[in-house]
C-alpha cells in the first residue's frame, strides 16, 4: 500500500487529494497545524480514513517528525497562507509559511530519504499568481514569472526552490503551476464562494446585497476535484517536472456574477452588487489564462467541469447549507 503526506490537509485541495488517494488505496497520512485546530473535525468526517499528525511548515522539527512516523512514499506540499489579499497585511508570515516553508519540507524530504532520494517524490502546489503582471498570453510554463502580491513571491521562491532540489540531489520533485480551482469547499473569503454564498442568502431572502471590489479582472477558474487529480498524474511520471494546469479560458468577475445569480434563477445581477475600493488589491493581476498542452499530452489531463457547471454546482450547495441553516 503506498505511502501519502499531505500538508494542508484541512483545506480545500486537502480534503479532495485525500478522497482520491484513499480510493486509490493509499494510506494518507495529514499534517494539521496548531492547538485544537477547529478544521480538524471537518477532516475527520470527510475523510475519517486520513491519519492526522500535528506540524506546522515553519517547525522543521515538527515536519521531521511526520516523516518519520508516516514514512510516505509520496509528499504533497499543498500547505500555504493562500489568500492574496491577506498577503499584503501579513507579508513576513505569508513569506515564512508559504515560502520559507517549503524549503523547511524540501529539506526534511532529503533528510527522509537519506542515501536513497529515488525512495520518495515531493509535489510542490505553486500558483498562477506567479505569473503577475502577465508576460505571455496565454500563460505556459516558459512564461517569465512577474508576482504582484507578497504571496505570489513566496510562491516563485517555493517553485524555484522546488526546481533547485531536483537540479541539486535529482529528488522527484514537481512543481503544479495550478490556476484557480473552487468548488463548494472552497474557503468564503474567495471571490467565488464569497459570490455563490452571498447568491444563495439573497435568493433566500436572508441578504440583501453583495459588496465586492475589482469587477474586471478575469481569472481560468475550473474545478479543485479534477485539479487534485493532475497532482497525483505528476508524480507517476518517471521524472519530476513543472507543469501548468488550467483550462485554457478565462471569465471576468461579472460573468461570474452573471452565472451565479441566474443559477439561482435571478436575473438582474446588478441589483444586488455592489463595490468598495476595500475590497481592491494594492496591485491586481488582471488578466489569467493558462495553456495547459503540456499536462494534457504528457499526464492525459483535462479538466471536466466547465465553468457554468462549476458555479451552478457551488450555488446549490450554498442554497442546501443556507436553507439547513436557516432552519
Ligand atoms: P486553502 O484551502 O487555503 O488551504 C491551505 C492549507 O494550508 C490549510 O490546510 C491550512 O491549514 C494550511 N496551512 C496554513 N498555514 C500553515 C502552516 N503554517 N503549516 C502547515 N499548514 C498550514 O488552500 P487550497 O485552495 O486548498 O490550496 C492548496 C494549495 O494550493 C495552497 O498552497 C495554495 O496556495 C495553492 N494554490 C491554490 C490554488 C487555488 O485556486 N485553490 C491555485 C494555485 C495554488 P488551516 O486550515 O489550519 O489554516
Ligand atoms: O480573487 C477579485 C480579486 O481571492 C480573484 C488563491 O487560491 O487563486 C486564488 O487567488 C479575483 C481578484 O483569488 C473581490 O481582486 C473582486 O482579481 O478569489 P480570489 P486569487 O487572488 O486569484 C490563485 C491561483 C492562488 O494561488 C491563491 O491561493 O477577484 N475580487 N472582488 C475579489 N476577490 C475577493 N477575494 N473578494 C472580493 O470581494
Amino acid at each position: 500500500m503506498p505511502r501519502a503526506l499531505i500538508t494542508g490537509v484541512t483545506g480545500q485541495d486537502g480534503l479532495y487529494l485525500s478522497e482520491l488517494l484513499l480510493s486509490k488505496g493509499y494510506e494518507v497520512y495529514g499534517l494539521v497545524r496548531g492547538q485544537n485546530n477547529p478544521k480538524i473535525e471537518l477532516v475527520r468526517r470527510t475523510v475519517p480514513d486520513v491519519k492526522i499528525l500535528t506540524g506546522d511548515l515553519t517547525d522543521l522539527s515538527s515536519l521531521v517528525r511526520a516523516f518519520s512516523v508516516s514514512q510516505p512514499d509520496e509528499v504533497y506540499n499543498l500547505g500555504a497562507i493562500s489568500f492574496v489579499a491577506y498577503s499584503w497585511e501579513n507579508a513576513s508570515l505569508t513569506s515564512d509559511v508559504t515560502g520559507k516553508g517549503v524549503l523547511n519540507i524540501l529539506e526534511a524530504t532529503r533528510l527522509y530519504a537519506g542515501d536513497d532520494i529515488s525512495k520518495v517524490r515531493f509535489y510542490q502546489a505553486s500558483s498562477s499568481e506567479m505569473y503577475g503582471k502577465v508576460q505571455d498570453v496565454p500563460q505556459k510554463e516558459s512564461t517569465l514569472l512577474w508576482p504582484r502580491s507578497p504571496y505570489g513571491v513566496a510562491k516563485v521562491f517555493g517553485h524555484y526552490m522546488t526546481i533547485n532540489y531536483r537540479e541539486s540531489y535529482g529528488l522527484h520533485a514537481s512543481s503544479g503551476i495550478l490556476f484557480n480551482h473552487e468548488s463548494p469547499r472552497r474557503g468564503p473569503e474567495f471571490v467565488t464562494r464569497k459570490v455563490t454564498q452571498a447568491v444563495a442568502r439573497i435568493k433566500l431572502g436572508l441578504q440583501d446585497s453583495v459588496t465586492l471590489g475589482n469587477l474586471d479582472a478575469k481569472r481560468d477558474w475550473g474545478f479543485a476535484g479534477d485539479y487534485v487529480d493532475a497532482m497525483w498524474r505528476m508524480l507517476q511520471q518517471p521524472e519530476g517536472d513543472d507543469y501548468v494546469v488550467a483550462t485554457g479560458q478565462t471569465q471576468s468577475i461579472e460573468r461570474l456574477l452573471e452565472v451565479a445569480f441566474q443559477a439561482a434563477g435571478i436575473e438582474d445581477w446588478r441589483a444586488y452588487v455592489k463595490q468598495d475600493p476595500r475590497f481592491m488589491r494594492p496591485a491586481e493581476v488582471d488578466l489569467l489564462i493558462g495553456d495547459p498542452t503540456k499536462a494534457r499530452e504528457v499526464l492525459g489531463w483535462e479538466p471536466k467541469v466547465s465553468f457554468e457547471e462549476l458555479i451552478t454546482m457551488m450555488v446549490e450547495s450554498d442554497l442546501a447549507e443556507q436553507k439547513a441553516l436557516a432552519r
